[in-house]
């Protein structure tokens, strides 16, 4: 082969590698992927390539702005699954920050994206990376989330889970839908008058008109209440630094589930940053409530066969109880060693 035809081989095999990448940001695997789910749901904070479970629209390129299950490994919805409603125009991944699937068979998730929409224009904004987005197509602004807490900029969102009952849950979703998203105090109002509260972490931390200390980035706050349900210094085991000032580090919350029932006890997130002394954890952990277990990020994503151990671990949904039930469970301590399959 010729200099010249070995050239045009390699321009064409990168503008194949380059159509795939495109497709890729285009992909979508249908309303019928999410049930797989209905318990359990993550992101990742990297993209990567899926040696495991081939995903239903054949791309073997798994995003950070998609949504995943390890029980058992699936691709239950492409970024642009959750943002179809959305209509966005050129079909970038905006990427997933927070997420909690709500209800299956109205393919019902609430979620938010790492960018802001590139529709927004100098007349409108459509969303923001801080509003919390639902496949219904409503937006809850950042600062109706925050109103409580009368945050006066957006102060970013990532890690949203819904209290309440399932029924309550999407007839506010519905009433939101129809109505629009009440403003200011009447969003808060219209959550108490619903029976719901959604629990959700910032990017960054603020001290409110009226709080002696700063809400921080890892603490978990309540939009109905305008209170913090659980703090930085309660969510590990007094061994962490945890909490500014008490204890000298904000690990922050990078992702958070729970129950519906809104008992913190149930709580479980991801932090931002690692810890390297014992107990160890890095950032793409789970770790319940109080340090009472760990699920290390290797083991969420195995059964994907990627070519790392560790992919970070940005939106949680659902429980790690089926993970745990499968045959995976550390005890009561936090031990990167014993966890390594
Ligand atoms: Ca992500
Ligand atoms: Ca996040
Ligand atoms: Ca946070």
């Amino acid at each position: 082969m010729s200099k010249l035809d070995h050239s045009f081989v390699v321009v064409g095999l990168s503008a194949c590698y380059l159509c795939f990448f495109a497709n890729a940001s285009s992909a979508q695997v249908g309303k019928e992927a999410l049930s797989r789910c209905m318990n359990f749901a993550y992101s990742t904070e990297e993209d990567f390539i899926t040696r495991g479970p081939e995903p239903p629209d054949g791309n073997p390129v798994i995003s950070a702005g998609d949504l995943l299950t390890s029980h058992p490994t699936a691709v239950c919805a492409r970024n642009e699954d959750l943002l179809l409603i959305f209509d966005i125009v050129d079909k970038d991944d905006l990427g997933l920050d927070a997420v909690d699937v709500i209800d299956i068979d109205g393919y019902i998730v609430a979620f938010s994206t790492e960018i802001d929409s590139p529709n927004n224009g100098p007349a409108a904004t459509q969303f923001t990376a801080g509003d919390l987005l639902i496949t219904n197509g409503v937006v809850i602004s950042n600062a109706e989330l925050t109103s409580k807490f009368s945050i006066p900029f957006d102060i970013g969102l990532d890690a949203v889970h819904f209290i309440g009952k399932e029924e309550n849950i999407l007839a506010a979703l519905e009433f939101f839908s129809v109505q629009g998203v009440p403003r200011g105090r009447a969003f808060s109002e219209a959550l108490t008058s619903f029976g719901i509260d959604i629990w959700f972490s910032m990017e960054g931390t603020f001290t409110p008109d009226g709080f002696s200390l700063p809400i921080l980035d890892g603490d978990l706050l309540s939009a109905r209440e305008g209170t913090i349900v659980a703090k930085q210094t309660d969510l590990f085991p007094a061994s962490v630094p945890a909490g500014i000032p008490d204890r000298g580090v904000d690990f922050g919350i990078d992702a958070a589930t729970a129950d519906r029932r809104g008992e913190a006890t149930t709580i479980e997130f991801s932090p931002e940053i690692l810890f390297n002394k014992e107990p160890l954890f890095v950032d793409g952990d789970a770790i319940r409530y109080a340090g009472s277990a760990h699920m290390p990020n290797h083991f969420l994503i195995r059964g994907f066969e990627p070519v790392t151990t560790e992919l970070g671990l940005d939106a949680l949904s659902g429980t790690l109880d089926v993970i745990f039930a499968d045959g995976f469970e550390t005890g009561n301590v936090l031990r990167w060693s014993d966890s390594v399959p």
